[in-house]
Formats: C-alpha cells, sequence, structure tokens
C-alpha cells in the first residue's frame, strides 16, 4: 500500500485521480487542500469518510509548507494537479500564474529532491505550451510555442521537471494533457459555459423570457475528452519503469461552434431547426426566431489559440492508453448532467 499526495483535488482532474485511485488500488490518499474561509469540498464530499483519504492543510506556493508536508509524508507519488488553469484569466493575472504555476513546481521538485527523491512526481502540463502551432496534429515532438500566460508557466515549469529529472535522477514527468471537460467542470471553462446555458435556456425557452448565451471566438477548435479518461492515463505515465512523458488526446478536433450545435441539439434544439446568421460580433446562433448564442467581444483572448489537435499514438502504443469517451458521448453526458441537476 502506497501513500499518493494529490493537489488540487478539490478542482475536476483530482477529484477524479482521487475516485479512480480509490476504486481501482489499495493505496491512501493524502488530499492537499489550501485552506479557504469558505470550503469548496463539493467534488470530494464523498470522499470526506473513506478511511484511505485523508485531507491536509497544503499551500503549494509557500515554499516552507512544501518542504515540510514532503518531508513529514514521504509520499511514494505526488500528483500535482493544483494550477491556475483559466487561460482567460493569465493575462490579468500573470506573476499568480507563474507562481502556482512554476515557481511552485520548483518548490516541489527541490523538496522531493533533498527528502523524498524515490517519490514519483507527475505535474499537469498542457497542449497550450503548442500555442501558435506549426503543423497538425500536434505529437510530443512539436515545439513549445505558448500564446498566453498561462502557456509561458506551463511550458517553463516543463523545463525544469526536464532539467530536475536528468540532473538527480528523479522520477519527475509533465504530460501534454488536451483539453478534458466532465461534470465538474468549472462553468467558466467554454464547454460547461455552453452546457450549463443550454440548460438554462431550455427551461426559460417556454417562458419566452430568457437570455441567449455568450460567447467570444467560436472558431476556435480544440481536441476534447473525457478528464474521467484522462487521470488513468497520468496514473499509467506513473507506472512506466523509465519516466516518459506523453500526449494525452481524441486525437480529433472541433470547433466551438461543433461543440455548441451538440449541445443544443441533445437539448432537443435540433441542429437542422437552428441556423447561424451574420458575422463577426454580430453573429448569432437562432432556433424558429429566436437568439440562443451572440457573441461578446469582451470575452475574446489578447492572443488566440486557433487550432490544437493531439496526436497520442505514443500513449496507445507504450500505455495500451486510449479514451473510451467520444465527443459527442462528452457532450450529451455533459448536456444530460446539467438539464438534470441545473
Ligand atoms: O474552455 P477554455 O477556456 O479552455 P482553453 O483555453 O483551451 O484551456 C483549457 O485547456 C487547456 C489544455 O489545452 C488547459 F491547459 C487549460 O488549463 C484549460 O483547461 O477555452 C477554449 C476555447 C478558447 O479558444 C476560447 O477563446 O474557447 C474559446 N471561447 C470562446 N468563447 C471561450 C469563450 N472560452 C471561454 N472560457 N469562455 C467563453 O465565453
Amino acid at each position: 500500500m502506497k501513500k499518493i499526495l494529490i493537489t488540487g483535488v478539490t478542482g475536476q482532474d483530482g477529484s477524479f485521480m482521487a475516485d479512480f485511485l480509490l476504486g481501482n488500488t489499495e493505496h491512501t490518499i493524502i488530499a492537499g487542500v489550501r485552506r479557504l474561509s469558505v470550503k469548496n469540498h463539493g467534488n470530494i464530499q464523498h470522499l470526506l469518510d473513506n478511511p484511505r483519504f485523508r485531507l491536509i492543510d497544503f499551500d503549494v506556493s509557500d515554499q516552507a509548507n512544501v518542504e515540510q508536508v514532503i518531508s513529514e509524508e514521504n509520499p511514494d507519488y505526488f500528483i500535482n494537479f493544483a494550477a491556475n488553469s483559466f487561460v482567460g484569466n493569465s493575462w490579468t493575472q500573470p506573476v499568480s500564474h507563474m507562481t502556482t504555476n512554476c515557481l511552485a513546481v520548483l518548490y516541489q521538485l527541490e523538496a522531493i529532491r533533498k527528502y523524498s527523491p524515490d517519490c514519483r512526481y507527475y505535474n499537469a502540463g498542457s497542449s497550450e505550451e503548442f500555442g501558435d502551432v506549426l503543423h497538425s496534429p500536434q505529437s510530443e515532438l512539436h515545439p513549445l510555442r505558448p500564446r498566453s500566460p498561462y502557456g509561458v508557466s506551463k511550458a517553463s515549469a516543463r523545463h525544469m521537471v526536464k532539467v530536475w529529472r536528468d540532473s538527480y535522477q528523479l522520477f519527475a514527468i509533465q504530460g501534454w494533457l488536451f483539453n478534458h471537460e466532465g461534470t465538474r467542470r468549472g462553468e467558466e471553462f467554454v464547454t460547461r459555459k455552453i452546457t450549463k446555458n443550454v440548460a438554462r435556456i431550455k427551461n426559460e425557452y417556454v417562458l419566452n423570457n430568457f437570455k441567449p448565451l455568450e460567447l467570444g471566438n467560436v472558431d476556435a477548435k480544440r481536441d476534447w475528452s473525457d478528464a474521467e479518461d484522462f487521470v488513468e492515463g497520468v496514473w499509467l505515465m506513473l507506472n512506466q519503469e523509465e519516466p516518459k512523458e506523453y500526449v494525452l488526446s481524441s486525437n480529433e478536433t472541433h470547433s466551438i461552434r461543433e461543440f455548441i450545435e451538440e449541445a443544443f441539439n441533445f437539448a432537443g434544439f435540433a441542429v437542422e431547426k437552428c441556423e447561424w446568421v451574420g458575422k463577426g460580433v454580430d453573429e448569432k446562433y437562432i432556433h424558429e426566431g429566436k437568439v440562443l448564442v451572440q457573441i461578446n467581444p469582451d470575452f475574446y483572448r489578447p492572443a488566440e489559440v486557433d487550432l490544437l489537435w493531439g496526436d497520442s499514438s505514443e500513449a496507445r502504443r507504450d500505455l495500451g492508453w486510449k479514451p473510451k469517451s467520444s465527443f459527442l458521448d462528452l457532450v450529451k453526458k455533459m448536456v444530460d448532467h446539467d438539464l438534470a441537476y441545473g
């Protein structure tokens, strides 16, 4: 029985990872949570009474705290999902992104090197590191060309993880995770924003009194998967003989526009009865004369990643991993959940 320290456990990925490990292994979870005056335990409420799940106060951006936790707990694995993960916010809070996504990783690597050198370490990497892509699809060989302060923070952390791995022979890796979504996804991310608003509009439509969903660039394309499939991939990556980093992706790309169409379709607004009219900021998605979606340029980003499209063939070959859910499975699951629970 091993000890696994997970940070970011109240978020989507951390909570799904805890569920996966408690359900599929005998190991114990130490769940590092930053103390907040109002608790945000919604995603882990069902785990709080599990004897193999223990919460500890943990602030990844406090070096003294990181050193104390690693030296006292001596974990066998450290899975770092704590991050500032909303790209759109990273232009207004670039320092906080560098601190949490990069400097904190340095604290963790140093603490592992000093106190727990056999600990296997995973840091959450991102397809945003590829950024302004040169070719598609993107595999592990694609150069890092970030387009946002968020992308820079993750790319910098990647270099540090490699340097610490090579210099001190640590099992330290940072996989490239393409977009991954689900019913625990934060509402600021575009997929959940869409499915929550589809559910709202569905309920308000009959009253003929609803506000359209407002979005930014609907032509950007992303490679979306189900986050529950990805946590299994991360665990496989952590349990190879040698430390190697992999891309996890669906190997398909879809536009935000397609996500919108499919989400409304699953809620009963058939694609055949809807149409896009207008151009640019005046574009609207209309169903029987009523505006479901309109563009709000406030949601445009200072620099956009227009296209992400992963190539996870190495992970599929070496780890025997592949996503179980398709793009349409994912959209349906999120819409059904938000229609049922609001
Ligand atoms: O859902 P998003 O905010 O995700 P984004 O920026 O792709 O980042 C996510 O995936 C990364 C992996 O590639 C992670 F590393 C990162 O932490 C995060 O999980 O935006 C997706 C796209 C963008 O092109 C954005 O411009 O949707 C576009 N978009 C259009 N309207 C919008 C909106 N995004 C948001 N959040 N809100 C909108 O209203």
